[in-house]
C-alpha cells in the first residue's frame, strides 16, 4: 500500500496549492448527493483520479463527487473511496478542510477496509494515517517533506463535546445526551468540518463527535464509504470507538450503495459508553 500512501502525499501538496491559488466559488454542477459542488471539490476530484490513474495497486476508485465506480488496473488489488475536499465550503472563510481516503480490499464495506488516510489543510498541512496494525500516525509537512511527528492515542475521557446537524431536528435523547455532556463541564468545539472536528477531539486526547440521524435526515448526513467507515478506523485504532445509533461498530457496516450515508458516534471510551446510555442502547 505504500504507492498508495505516497500518491496520497503528492495529492496534499497539490490541493493545498489549488486551495491557496484558486477560485472559491461554485461550479455549474452538482455532486451525486445533490449538492452544489464548488470549483474546488471538481478540481480536488480531477488531481486525486489524474494521480491514481497509473497507480498499479488500485483496482477502482470512488469518489464522493461522482456517481459510479471508475474503474482502473484490472490486476489492482484496492479500491480507494474518497471525499476530496471535505468541508469545502469552509474555504471561504478560511477554516482547515481535509481529503479523506478509504482504502478498501474486496467488497465496500466496512470490515474490508485495510487502511484510511486524511489530510488537514489548515494553517499547517498534516496527513495521518492508519492500518488495522498499530496507532495512526501523523505526518507534517516540514521543509517541504511530509515528516512522521507524533501517534494518534485517545485518553480513556476527554473534554470535547461536537454535535452535527440542526438542533431543532434532533430527537429529545440525543439532545438530552448532549446537554448532560456540558453539565459535566464539556467543551463546545464544532467547526463543520468533520477532518478538523475529528482531528482536533484525537490530537486533544479525546471527547466525542457526534453525527445523529435527524428528523429531516434519519440516516444522518455523513457518507459511510469515504467518511464515517475511514474515520471509524482511526478511532479504533487511536483507542477510542466509533459506533452508530443502534451500537454496531461503523466498521461493520454494510452500505448498500456507495452514497449510503449513517449516523455516526466518535468518541473515547467514557463518552460512547454514556451515549450507549442515552440511547438505550444494550451491551
Ligand atoms: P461541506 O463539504 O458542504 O462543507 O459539508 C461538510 C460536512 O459534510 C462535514 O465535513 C461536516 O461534519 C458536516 O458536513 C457538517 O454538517 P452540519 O452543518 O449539518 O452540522
Amino acid at each position: 500500500m505504500n504507492d498508495i500512501f505516497e500518491t496520497i502525499k503528492t495529492i496534499a501538496f497539490e490541493i493545498d496549492h489549488v486551495i491557496k491559488a484558486e477560485d472559491v466559488g461554485y461550479s455549474d454542477s452538482e455532486n451525486s448527493s445533490g449538492e452544489d459542488q464548488l470549483k474546488l471539490d471538481v478540481q480536488s476530484d480531477l488531481i486525486i483520479e489524474k494521480a491514481f490513474a497509473d497507480v498499479a495497486s488500485v483496482k477502482a476508485l470512488v469518489s464522493e463527487e461522482k456517481e459510479g465506480v471508475l474503474e482502473l488496473s484490472p490486476t489492482g488489488k484496492y479500491t480507494v473511496c474518497y471525499d476530496p475536499l471535505d468541508g469545502s465550503s469552509l474555504v471561504d472563510v478560511n477554516l482547515s478542510v481535509g481529503s479523506i481516503f478509504g482504502i478498501y480490499e474486496g467488497e465496500l464495506e466496512g470490515k474490508n477496509l485495510v487502511a484510511s488516510a486524511y489530510t488537514v489543510y489548515g494553517p499547517r498541512v498534516e496527513l495521518i494515517i492508519a492500518t488495522r496494525k498499530g496507532k495512526p500516525k501523523v505526518s507534517r509537512v516540514i521543509d517541504g517533506k511530509f515528516q512522521e511527528v507524533f501517534e494518534l492515542t485517545m485518553n480513556e475521557k476527554g473534554i470535547f463535546n461536537a454535535s452535527g446537524g440542526t438542533q431543532q431536528n434532533w430527537c429529545d435523547y440525543h439532545k438530552t445526551f448532549i446537554d448532560d455532556l456540558f453539565e459535566e463541564g464539556y467543551h463546545l468545539r464544532y467547526s463543520g468540518g468533520m477532518v478538523p472536528d475529528l482531528h482536533q477531539i484525537m490530537v486533544k486526547g479525546g471527547g466525542i463527535f457526534s453525527y445523529p440521524g435527524t428528523s429531516d435526515k434519519p440516516n444522518g448526513k455523513l457518507r459511510q464509504l469515504f467518511e464515517v467507515i475511514p474515520f471509524a478506523l482511526m478511532y479504533e485504532q487511536a483507542g477510542g470507538q466509533a459506533i452508530n445509533n443502534k451500537g454496531m461498530r461503523l466498521l461493520e457496516l454494510v452500505p448498500s450503495h456507495p452514497h449510503d450515508t449513517s449516523p455516526c458516534f466518535f468518541g473515547s471510551n467514557y463518552e460512547i459508553t454514556a451515549l450507549r446510555e442515552a440511547y438505550g442502547i444494550k451491551v
